[in-house]
């Protein structure tokens, strides 16, 4: 078999590392998937069901791993899918090489079957976007496009025509690729099974010794600090807590920095914006000298102006974007944690630092209260199941969460550990990224508890993809917030003035929904079961299985507030239909599985029937107020901030 450019474009991407390509096959790409087809080793397909969902999943991986990985679509409507979920992966800074197949060479410019103009398209949702018209071409421009990835955080392309994929490599002449790791992106750095002739290591940039000094003068003359951190704080977890112990400081966090510095920081008074909780807002609002450390919080309406602010950012541009600036510097956030503590005085009182602590620990009383005022009531409230949820979930579970309440119920409910992961569409916001960021998640890390809080409406936007997860034996586990409407839309517009129209959702039945494809389902519409359920749906097919020999596991359906008459339809007997749908939809009778196999799958089934509720839709939970903030006033003066609207 001659050696074609794609062949040598996979040999590439095994030699950077990548573990999988998201996407769907089709004309134009069908040289590279053919040539992945015939490579050995690990470079895995992942056939999705829509080209968002795949790059929304190689973003999650990206994400959550710190590794290259990628996401391909065909020419033309293969490439659009893609464009959302590669936003989202781009704005996450996460390194997703994207493969963008491409008409043949001939025919550009000539307004082609599928033509468009991929060079263009991605040009604002990625580092590096450029066209391989050549086979000799074609490995630099794919180093470029995975070290601009790898270097800076985010998208490369390369958009590669099918004729060229197709060609006659000829010989490797050119250097093989070298990636540096990224220096600016609020990640850990990857783990040591990356080859290390391919990624060296990243490098150390702190402040210069003047710029330093000057920070330490700040600090030490200041009176009331506070730290506000952010996913740049990725790797500098403990730095933070000895500056904020040096410096006697209450830290709150942004969203995407939740994971990273609210566990085991004594310090630690939560959130800001309109999903706030505790005593954030208040303490950067109250204090004298605002450290804004490896964030790029958006909701500039929220920072305070009164306050000096310093702000520590590795990415030069970032410095002042949201507010005036008293002082700025370029660094990793440890690496200058560490060079300044030992240039900083400590300090002994703690009088607005416990102040602060106190209000925080109230706040977090109020949130708990709340919860159990209203866990037995029906119908449900989100609260209380996503508060069930975090009580129940593993140590070192990674969430995934819709855009919508469920970005409120997982940041205000899921708590931070060391190991425990929260991703969503954070920075760029996107309904439908919970189900396949955990299909990206699950993938990677087969032995781990994956959670997808998924909306009704975020859910039936990529409906489709829960198909992947029956297709790839997932143990993904999908709590959806079943309020039967786009919720915080119907909220926004009650904020806002308008009257609510067009978010209504006719839902269907999830978990018969999802049973007819092999997922388990549980409904649940009393408030007693939401534990036991929980607890069910988390267990089955635990996340130790193999994913290639399991069954699938389920869509948990909850948060229940009305239940309508009619709805308690019993599911019985669909049940051995939809094993016998199950089955054959998924080869057993082609001898893929090991026999072993369909005993457990009954097994299974008779678990899962043990857990089928019948839910109602629900009704928009409003998240209550002055628990984030103090006043229900400021959540209305910021909500445009959050949501565009005017
Ligand atoms: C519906 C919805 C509502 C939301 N509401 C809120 C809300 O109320 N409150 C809230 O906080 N968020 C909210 N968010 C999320 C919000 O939009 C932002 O995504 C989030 O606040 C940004 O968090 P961040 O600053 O930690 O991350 P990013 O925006 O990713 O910023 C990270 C910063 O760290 C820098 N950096 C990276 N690596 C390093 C390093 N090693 N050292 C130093 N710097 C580094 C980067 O250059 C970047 O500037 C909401 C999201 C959604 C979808
Ligand atoms: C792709 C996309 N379309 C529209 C929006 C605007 N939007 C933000 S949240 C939301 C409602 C989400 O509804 P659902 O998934 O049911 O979650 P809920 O808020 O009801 O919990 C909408 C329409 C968006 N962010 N992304
Ligand atoms: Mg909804």
């Amino acid at each position: 078999m001659p050696h074609r450019v794609a062949d040598e474009l996979v040999t590439r991407l095994k030699e950077a590392g990548v573990e999988r390509i998201y996407g769907v096959v089709g004309d134009s790409l069908n040289p590279v998937t053919d040539a992945i087809r015939r490579s050995s080793g690990k470079l895995e397909f992942i056939h999705v069901r829509n080209e968002e969902s795949g790059a929304f999943a190689a973003g999650a991986e990206a994400q959550l791993t710190g590794k290259l990985t990628a996401c391909a679509g065909s020419c033309g409507p293969g490439n659009l899918h893609l464009i959302n979920g590669l936003f989202d992966s781009h704005r996450s800074s996460a390194p997703v090489l994207a493969i963008a197949s491409h008409i043949p060479t001939r025919q550009i410019g000539t307004g082609f079957f599928q033509e468009t103009h991929p060079e263009i398209l991605f040009k604002e949702c990625s580092h590096y976007c450029e066209l391989v018209s050549t086979p000799e071409q074609m490995p630099r421009v794919l180093h470029l496009a995975m070290q601009s990835a790898v270097g800076k955080g985010g998208v490369g392309v390369v958009v590669l025509p099918g004729d060229v994929a197709g060609m006659h490599m000829p010989s490797d002449d050119v250097p093989r690729s070298v990636l540096t790791s990224r220096p600016a992106v609020g990640m850990h750095m990857p783990s040591d099974d990356v080859p290390r002739s391919i990624l060296t290591s990243r490098p150390a940039v702190r402040p210069c010794e003047q710029d330093l000094t000057r920070l330490a003068d700040v600090l030490n003359s200041a009176g009331r600090v506070v730290l506000f951190c952010g996913a740049g704080c990725a790797d500098a977890h403990d730095e933070v807590v000895a500056l904020a112990d040096r410096l006697k400081a209450p830290v709150g966090y942004a969203l995407r920095g939740k994971s990273f510095v609210a566990y085991e920081n004594p310090f630690e008074v939560g959130m800001t914006g309109l999903l706030g909780f505790g005593a954030a807002y208040e303490a950067m609002h109250e204090c004298d000298v605002l450290v804004l450390l490896g964030t790029n919080f958006p909701y500039d309406n929220f920072l305070p102006t009164k306050p000096k602010i310093v702000q520590i950012d590795i990415r030069v541009e970032q410095l002042g974007r949201r507010s005036k600036l008293d002082l700025g510097l370029c660094g990793d956030a440890g690496e200058t944690i560490r060079a300044l503590l030992p240039m900083l005085e400590a300090r002994t009182d703690r009088s607005f630092l416990e102040a602060r602590l106190e209000k925080h620990r109230r706040a977090l009383h109020k949130l708990n209260v709340y919860v159990n005022h209203v866990s037995t009531r029906r119908p449900m409230h989100p609260e209380p199941v996503a508060a069930a949820l975090n009580a129940i979930a593993a140590d070192d579970a990674i969430f995934t969460t819709d855009t919508g309440m469920s970005t409120v119920w997982s940041a205000r409910y899921i708590e931070s550990t060391r190991n425990r992961r929260l991703i969503g569409s954070f920075n760029h916001g996107s309904m439908a990224n919970a189900l396949p960021q955990a299909i990206g998640a699950q993938l990677a890390f087969p032995g781990r508890q994956v959670i997808s809080m998924s909306g009704d409406g975020g859910l039936a936007m990529l409906l489709g993809d829960l198909l992947t997860v029956t297709q790839y034996d997932l143990p993904i586990k999908i709590l959806v917030f079943n309020n039967g409407a786009l919720g915080m839309v119907k909220l926004e517009m009650e904020v806002a003035g308008f009257p609510d129209w067009q978010t209504e959702l006719k839902n269907p039945n999830f978990a018969k929904l999802a049973e007819a494809i092999g997922v388990m389902g549980i409904r649940i519409e009393d408030p007693a079961d939401v534990s036991s359920g929980i607890k069910k749906a988390l267990e089955h097919a635990g996340p130790n299985a193999d994913r290639r020999r399991h069954r699938p596991e389920r869509a948990l359906e909850a948060a229940s507030r009305r239940c309508r008459p009619g709805d308690g339809l019993r599911l019985g007997d669909d049940e051995a239909g939809a094993l016998r749908a199950r089955r054959r939809g998924r080869g057993h009778d082609r001898g893929e599985h090991p026999p072993d196999l369909i005993g457990r799958a009954r097994t299974e089934r008779r678990s899962a029937r043990a857990s089928l509720f019948m839910l109602a839709p629900t009704r928009v939970r409003k998240p209550r107020r002055g628990l984030a903030q103090s006043s229900s006033v400021r959540a209305k003066r910021h909500v445009g901030s959050h949501s565009g609207s005017p």
